[in-house]
């Protein structure tokens, strides 16, 4: 029966940064508040992130919660923190906001059915584990659902096999091991700068180069970070940037300056590091092809440079770009090219010798055989909506998300859906996901969500529904908005294009956190586009 079901106003899932940031607010506010999480600890996308190398390519303290609490007592090690870092940042999240009291562990959600009548969410998971809720708030993150291409014949392989997201929690042996690593994505490119040192052999089998850009680590003590006082500013200032950092896209066109200013303009972002030559640049970068090719020289010569061997330069740097820069995500790197100088590190184009089988021993490509031990599958994920599809979420009538977003994806505001009432997500399909700093647009998601929840609390009302016409316009709009862009070029997981068969379509919001947090907040003025039932 129903009512042998716990209840509770909100049901989140999963205990990333979000979740934990929701839960508080939440609960300050009164709500009887559970996440229902399927790791065993928090931290999502860090918990199961453990493959060597694991790092986040967003600088401190950027890349963190604007929680007073959390951030006043905490401080970090580093510039970029690697998986083991963030995972006592979370341990730390958990101790000072007490998320563990009000979090079921190890329990993976299945089903969320919305009830009509009561107008709440039921929601099960696979341990037996279920509640009602009046809101249910999906937390789960861009990147949990992995991928692995159909290789031929890969059950034939008798050696070591792990997808970087499925990393063994007592990890793998790389030293002496001849590896076979497959994907150059920010994970290809993090594991090769841990296995190069180390490995007898490594194969990188790369289909298309990591335009990878220099992440300038540096190490932080504990005093430089003792004064807290200015991190709010900080929290607020991330929010008016396009990728929810410190830094902005210039206001001029790459044509507007002279060769000799662009050359320096260029060698300033790239010495500034972390993501600033992606989303610091001209602002035509994404919109000009002539801007975007001026990028891209520059790139090539500054990658290619560093490798001693041509042959090896011109897979992982070409001299015509592979697309437009930064229409596929760049990856940081510390000395990523420099492994390739050694001559026991392989790159093998598998764009040009595709890989036609595994083996026994390892794979043939079209051209050759490589042996190896261990098979590193750093081949991603079904990203943005792929996290969807293990999760049966029934909205109005019964009519499955995952079916809905089939055809085409459709939302309102990158957070909620028409015909699933009182469901809302973060940093999910539609959204600026990936295109920002994840803790900026949670920042922005989690105000929005708290706010409707109160407003409905004050105003008695039990239920409310995008219309149809709003998710339409806002759905038509991104749509739009990416045919004046470069980012329809590249076959990209931004585009869905990196999963067989996915309709290609652009799966983020590509205004940027300002243009998006305006437009959350000019809704919360009338609710435009959101119908509320008592
Ligand atoms: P990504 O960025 O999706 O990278 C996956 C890699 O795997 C990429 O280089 C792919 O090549 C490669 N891949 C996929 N399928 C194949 C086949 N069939 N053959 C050869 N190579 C293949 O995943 P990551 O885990 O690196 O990163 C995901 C995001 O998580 C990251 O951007 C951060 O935002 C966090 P392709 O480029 O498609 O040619």
């Amino acid at each position: 029966m129903a009512s042998d079901i716990p209840y509770y106003d909100v049901l989140i899932l999963g205990a990333g940064f979000s979740g934990c940031s929701l839960l508080h607010y939440l609960r300050r506010d009164g709500f009887s508040v559970r996440i229902f999480e399927k790791a065993p600890t928090v931290g999502g996308t860090w918990y199961w992130n453990r493959y060597p190398g694991a790092r986040v390519d967003s600088d401190v303290p950027i890349y963190e919660l604007n929680i007073p609490e959390v951030y006043e007592s905490w401080s970090w090690s580093s510039r970029f923190p690697d998986w083991q870092e963030l995972r006592q940042y979370f341990k730390h999240v958990d101790k000072v906001l007490e998320v563990s009291k009000d979090t079921d562990f190890n329990t993976n959600v299945t089903d969320a059915v919305w009830d009509e009548a009561s107008q709440t969410w039921t929601v099960t998971a696979e341990n037996g584990k279920r509640a009602r809720a009046r809101f249910f708030l999906t937390c789960i993150g861009f990147a949990s659902k992995n991928f692995t291409p159909d290789f031929k014949g890969l059950s034939k392989f008798k050696g070591e096999v792990h997808h970087s997201n499925e990393w063994p929690e007592t990890g793998v042996n790389l030293e002496g091991r001849r590896i076979g690593l497959i994907g150059t994505g920010s994970t290809g490119v993090q594991i090769t700068q841990e296995a190069g040192p180390v490995c007898k052999e490594l194969f990188v089998f790369q289909r298309t180069p990591n335009l990878c850009l220099p992440m300038h680590q540096a190490y932080l003590d504990e005093s430089s970070q003792s004064d807290k006082a200015g991190y709010d500013a900080i929290y607020q200032k991330r929010l008016n940037s396009f990728g929810g950092f410190l830094f902005d896209f210039v206001k001029k066109k790459a044509t507007d300056d002279t060769p000799g200013q662009r050359e320096k303009f260029y060698q300033a972002l790239f010495d500034h590091g972390g993501f600033a030559f992606w989303v610091a640049n001209y602002y035509d970068l994404f919109t000009d092809p002539e801007s975007n090719r001026l990028a891209y020289e520059f790139w090539q010569r500054k990658a290619s440079e560093r490798i001693k061997d041509p042959k090896k330069a011109a897979i992982l740097a070409p001299k015509v770009a592979p697309h437009p820069f930064g229409t596929k995500r760049p990856s940081l790197e510390q000395n990523y090219y420099e492994q390739f100088n050694k001559p026991n590190v392989h790159v093998v184009d598998v764009s040009a010798e595709p890989i036609a089988e595994f083996t026994e021993k390892g794979l043939r490509t079209t051209d050759g055989e490589y042996e190896f031990d261990l098979l590193i599958l750093a081949t991603g994920f079904d990203a943005v909506t792929g996290s969807y599809k293990n999760l049966k979420i029934r909205g109005v009538g019964g009519v499955e998300l995952s079916e809905k977003w089939a055809k085409q994806t459709q939302t309102y505001l990158g957070l909620t859906v028409h015909d699933f009432p009182n469901l809302m997500y973060t940093y999910g399909p539609q959204a600026p996901t990936a295109f920002s700093n994840g803790p900026s647009c949670i920042q922005v998601q989690t105000k929005f969500i708290v706010d409707i929840i109160n407003y409905m609390r004050d105003h008695n009302y039990s239920s409310f529904n995008a219309t149809s016409d709003a998710e339409t316009e806002y759905t038509d709009e991104i749509n739009e908005e990416v045919t004046k862009t470069l980012f329809p070029l590249a076959k990209s997981w931004y585009m869905g294009a990196n999963i067989p068969g996915k309709k290609i379509e652009m799966l983020n919001y590509i205004k940027g956190i300002p243009a998006y947090s305006s437009l959350l907040d000019s809704v919360e003025e009338n609710w435009k586009g959101v119908a509320f039932a008592n």
